[in-house]
């Protein structure tokens, strides 16, 4: 198999079982001392840092952002800082936090995370104007009493209110998150059972009035295995390109489990860009049962490095994020009862073999770029 980049097809030794041979015992590959810094980057990230080699090949590689443990936590911080050039609020721009009573908005825990995004030259994906999810209570409370036009009128002031607070300061909105079903119905959520499926176009539409600049994205799990939800999502998105709705993208969360095996994530991916739409994996991580056996992480060394090249392989993917960082900080085993160990960090943060899947990825594929020029912005 090969890695296509835009240069043309560039054979490599990295996919499937391979990578997972080269990932744990090769030698790191060649890294040039100084390479060329990204635009507007000042930074003192090593050159064998995962966003140094990301700069390379013109991928933006991110994280979640737990906002608590970067304020308590130095190790954390640093890692956040060095190893990533885009972050993610893993919560903190989510309506609960933003506006906990209505008309009161809190807005520090995210400003202080745009300020570190800034400071360390990273861009922002904004997550995310409209969830059934971590609503605040005074919503649900209140929503089920509410006419459509007076939710329509709160939904609008919503993403209206926080598109303008950060206008300038975010790269990629998750505008919509996680509309679907897995059996690829619409959600029975308060925006679907109140306002219809047009709540979809119409948060898209406000978001861009409000900051046109902003990169627009529709985000799900489990659209990375074709299905009747990717088929869903891939129905919606098309539609709303010609309705000229102002979507610029598609989210693949690609949260994974050993136990489900691998996604046919590149075929998707690119599919969703032959739209004419920019794509991203947002939320990545790879869970297990534990403890985790070698067989077990021999898989999430071949479900990191699948992943990125599915990224790497499809020149409209423009970020790669991973949720989260450290297991110690990972939302896995809260939700999943025996599972974890999805990260690329451990509990002490120290890089794992997924770490340095992802870090030999990136190396080879920055270094068949330098023979081959080219980028993928
Ligand atoms: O990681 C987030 C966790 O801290 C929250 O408790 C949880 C609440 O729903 O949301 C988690 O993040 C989710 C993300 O916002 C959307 N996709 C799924 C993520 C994992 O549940």
């Amino acid at each position: 198999m090969s890695l296509r980049l835009r240069a043309g097809l560039i054979t490599t030794a990295v996919v499937g079982a391979g990578a997972v041979i080269l990932a744990q015992g090769a030698a790191f590959a060649s890294v040039p001392a100084t390479p060329p810094a990204a635009p507007g980057h000042q930074t003192s990230a090593p050159a064998d840092s995962l966003r140094s080699l990301a700069s390379r090949v013109g991928l933006r590689i991110g994280t979640a952002v737990n906002t608590d443990a970067l304020a308590s936590d130095s190790d954390y911080r640093s890692i956040a800082a060095t190893q990533f050039s885009t972050v993610t609020p893993e919560n903190v721009m989510k309506w609960d936090t933003i506006e906990p009573t209505q008309g009161a908005y809190n807005w520090a825990p995210a400003d202080q995370l745009v300020a570190f995004a800034q400071q360390n030259g990273q861009l922002v994906r904004g997550h995310t104007l409209v969830w059934h999810n971590q609503l605040p209570a005074w919503l649900t409370a209140a929503a089920p009493s509410m006419t459509p036009d007076q939710l329509r009128a709160v939904l609008k002031k919503h993403i209206t209110d926080e598109v303008t607070h950060f206008k300038g300061k975010i790269w990629q909105w998750d505008v919509v998150n996680e509309a679907f079903n897995d059996d690829g119905t619409l959600r029975d959520s308060i925006w679907l059972q109140k306002l219809g499926p047009g709540y979809i176009a119409d948060a898209f539409r406000w978001a861009h009035a409000a900051d046109p600049k902003a990169l627009l994205f529709y985000n799900d799990y489990n659209i990375e295995f074709t299905g009747p939800k990717s088929n869903a999502a891939y129905s919606l998105v098309q539609q709303l390109k010609a309705q000229g709705v102002p979507i610029d993208g598609v989210g693949f969360q690609t949260h994974l489990d050993t136990q489900y095996g691998l996604p046919d994530l590149q075929n998707n991916l690119q599919r969703f860009s032959a739209l004419g739409l920019k794509v991203a994996e947002t939320e990545v991580d790879v869970r297990t049962t534990l403890p985790v056996t070698a067989v077990e992480q021999n898989a999430q060394v071949g479900g990191y490095t699948s992943t990125l090249q599915a990224c790497l392989a499809v020149r409209d993917c423009i970020s790669y994020t991973v949720w989260g960082f450290g297991d110690g900080y990972s939302w896995v085993p809260a939700v999943f009862a025996g599972e974890g160990a999805a990260d690329i960090y451990d509990e002490n943060l120290q890089p794992k073999a997924e770490y340095t899947a992802l870090q030999q990825t990136l190396a080879l594929a920055a270094g068949a770029q330098q023979r081959g020029g080219g980028d993928r912005h």
